[in-house]
């Protein structure tokens, strides 16, 4: 049988990471892209490098050729420009835009039988647009923003509730702004939920809500938070691991049910749009969105985010 093949477009801060964690993970060959001659081909031999070390064997390879991506299972794109400080996503959309579009051309010629998951900002146009000129259908092309965004949203549950971060569960739904729909009313420590937590926490609903709304508040600034901190970029460990773990849902079939920047047809009531929900990951790219009742408020959060989506992928050229 056929190893896996896993082709990263960007070789930069994520493309690094992504490539690492693909080799540690043995989820197959690794083929990374880049335009910058050397670039890829030096973290290729770097991380192949230590194979011996850290106990994996695949083949890496670094390219500027498209050619070398022909066979891939699962790309994943990080090619464009990332966040400085002061700057928002939407700001990226002219110059990445540029870059996805002959990015997904390459992917369309030599790879068309792919998934594509993208990471490139601004998240939920860049899906869009790498759909549109690929041409693939909508369970093959996707973005990593949810995994991410809940990830943070758990990890400060944690923090506050003094609770390891594995036994805690939430989610984030929406597109990838500052509008994101963190969702309090279905985020649990194994079950139980955290507001309920909260409140025994500090005897009192104002204060529990006050804590809730600084860590929501938090989540969706979170991308932020790093780029004042580091200056130069936006974050890449992160990102990077979210989008292992949606490629391996989809390589491994594991049918992980994991928040992904999906095409919605009717879903939550967004039609024609890519916007963040749970969505089952397996060997079929998405093979269910998992639709389940907001409360008003949560559907007005949601409302809100879609109609930034929209203003969004409405303002590419
Ligand atoms: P960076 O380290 O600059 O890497 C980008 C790479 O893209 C560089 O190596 C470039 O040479 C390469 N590149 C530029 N043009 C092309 C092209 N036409 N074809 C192929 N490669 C090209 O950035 P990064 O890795 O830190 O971030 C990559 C993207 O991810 C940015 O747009 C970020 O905003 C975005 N990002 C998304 C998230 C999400 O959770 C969605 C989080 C963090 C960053």
């Amino acid at each position: 049988m056929a190893r896996k093949k896993i082709a990263l477009i960007g070789g930069g801060q994520i493309g690094g990471v992504l490539a690492q964690l693909a080799a540690l993970r043995e989820l197959g060959d690794v083929v990374m892209f880049d335009i910058v001659e050397g670039l890829p081909q030096g973290k290729m031999l770097d991380i192949a490098e230590v194979g011996s070390v850290d106990g994996f064997d695949c083949c890496l390879k670094g390219t500027n050729s498209y050619e070398d991506i022909a066979g891939a299972d699962v790309v994943i794109v990080t090619a464009g420009l990332p966040r400085k400080p002061g700057m928002s996503r939407d700001d990226l959309i002219e110059v990445n835009s540029k870059i996805m579009t002959s990015v997904a051309e390459g992917i369309k010629a030599h790879a068309p039988n792919s998934f594509v998951i993208v990471i490139s900002n601004p998240l939920d146009a860049m899906v869009t647009l790498c759909q549109k000129i690929t041409g693939f259908p909508y369970n093959r092309v996707i973005g990593q923003a949810g995994v991410l965004d809940s990830a943070r949203f758990k990890t400060f549950i944690a923090w506050e509730l003094g609770v390891s971060v594995k036994d805690v569960n939430a989610m984030t739904l929406g597109g990838h702004g500052d509008d994101m729909v963190p969702l309090v009313r279905y985020a649990s420590v194994n079950g139980i939920p955290v507001m309920e937590l909260l409140e025994k926490k500090y005897k009192d609903k104002a204060k529990a809500k006050e804590i809730m709304d600084a860590m929501v508040k938090r989540t969706r600034g979170a991308g932020g938070e790093v780029v004042a901190l580091l200056k130069t970029g936006s974050a890449f460990y992160s990102p990077a691991s979210s989008a292992i773990c949606m490629a391996e849902s989809i390589l491994k079939d594991q049918k992980r049910v994991l928040p992904t920047c999906a095409y919605l047809n009717g879903e939550f009531g967004v039609k024609g749009f890519y916007v963040g929900v749970p969505c089952v990951l397996g060997e079929n790219g998405v093979e269910a969105i998992l639709e389940f009742e907001l409360d008003a408020e949560e559907q007005a959060m949601m409302d809100k985010s879609v109609a930034a989506v929209k203003e969004l992928v409405g303002s590419m050229k």
